[in-house]
């Protein structure tokens, strides 16, 4: 008799590959279409299947998971950041939470890069120029933007990613400053020839270009408020390859029309997909779809990832990507 095969419920289309390899290993339910699920299709997802593989666009908060049946074991995150799973409720009901880290590293921090040389470059306003067909010829003076090299470059969350930008910026001659929860060990901050600031708020003061690369959680959101952001040099800029949630973004926009922040490169926001509109109306901010880990090689390796834990725990191990409540 064939062995019965796991119930998988993923919410959210995956690359191709993965769900021909997802559908080989597991009893899967794919979606048709690639809309977010709704609530009451998740609330069925979680009341009879044995594994969800949920994205960022789910809110696996204590409300869905109360309404979770006995089968339900595994929660295989599509995606590193978990701030969408309520792991600690999860935990206290035995289902097990896995995310993908590690595959979006290189691609987040190329991607951190990216709107560093655009917002300090000005690429998109200059894109836009040839866009219209304004280009008048060049001018010694025209399109002005500022030297990355030697800048003071702040590094907010120094884990995989913040390191992995920190390495490209090095190689672009610039300054690397960071803060963290714990400092890193010695032999890694002389690699990486960061200098470590215990003081958020001194550093925030003395760099160039602030990056967020810290996880959302209880104890970062709004970590950059309207005082902190207040500390910023005028001639300062800021980008966010990580959370919306760690800005307030309603103080930033403020600041910026106000020109007391210089310019600023977006690829998340507070609210999802409703940035503030206002945003929008700034030459010097760039902003993205989130689409900071979107290549086709991390999506593939994401979804590799989802595989490999559920496999693990299908037969009867700790998946290697387990989150634990005292990670976050
Ligand atoms: C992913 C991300 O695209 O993995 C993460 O934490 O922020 C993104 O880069 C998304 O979360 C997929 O669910």
């Amino acid at each position: 008799m064939p062995e019965q095969r796991l119930s998988v419920v993923v919410t959210r289309r995956l690359p191709e590959a993965v769900e021909t390899r997802m559908s080989e290993l597991f009893d899967v339910a794919l979606r048709p279409d690639d809309r977010p699920m709704e609530r009451d299709a998740l609330i069925a997802a979680v009341r009879n299947a044995d594994v969800l593989v949920p994205t960022i666009t789910d809110q696996i908060d204590a409300g869905l998971l109360a309404q979770a049946g006995e089968r339900l074991k595994l929660i295989a995150n599509f995606g590193a950041g978990v701030d969408n799973i309520d792991v600690q409720t999860a935990r206290q009901r035995g289902i097990l939470v896995s995310n993908t880290p590690g595959v979006l590293t290189d691609d987040t921090a190329d991607m951190t890069m990216a709107l560093i040389l655009a917002v300090r470059r000005r690429i998109p306003e200059g894109l836009s120029i040839m866009q219209r067909g304004d280009w008048e010829g060049w001018s010694p003076t025209g399109m002005l933007g500022r030297r990355v090299g030697g800048q003071r470059l702040g590094v907010l969350g120094m884990g995989r990613i913040g390191q992995a930008v920190a390495r490209r910026a090095a190689a672009f001659g610039m300054q690397v400053h960071y803060h963290n929860r714990r400092r890193l060990r010695p032999e890694t901050e002389a690699e990486l020839q960061a200098t470590y600031w215990e003081s958020l708020d001194q550093m925030v003061a003395r760099v160039d270009i602030l990056s967020i690369n810290c996880p959302h959680t209880p104890s970062t959101f709004h970590l950059m408020n309207a005082r902190r952001l207040k500390l910023m040099k005028p001639d300062a800029v800021i980008v966010n390859t990580s959370r919306g949630e760690v800005i307030d973004e309603n103080a930033l926009t403020r600041m910026l029309r106000a020109g007391e922040i210089a310019g600023a490169g977006l690829d998340v926001f507070e609210h999802g997909a409703e940035a503030n509109p206002r945003l929008r109306e700034l030459p010097n901010v760039v902003l993205l779809p989130h689409m900071g880990s979107a290549t086709l090689e991390g999506r593939i390796e994401m979804g590799e990832k989802v595989i490999i834990n559920i496999k693990t725990f299908d037969d009867g191990h700790r998946p290697p990507d387990l989150v634990v409540p005292a990670m976050l």
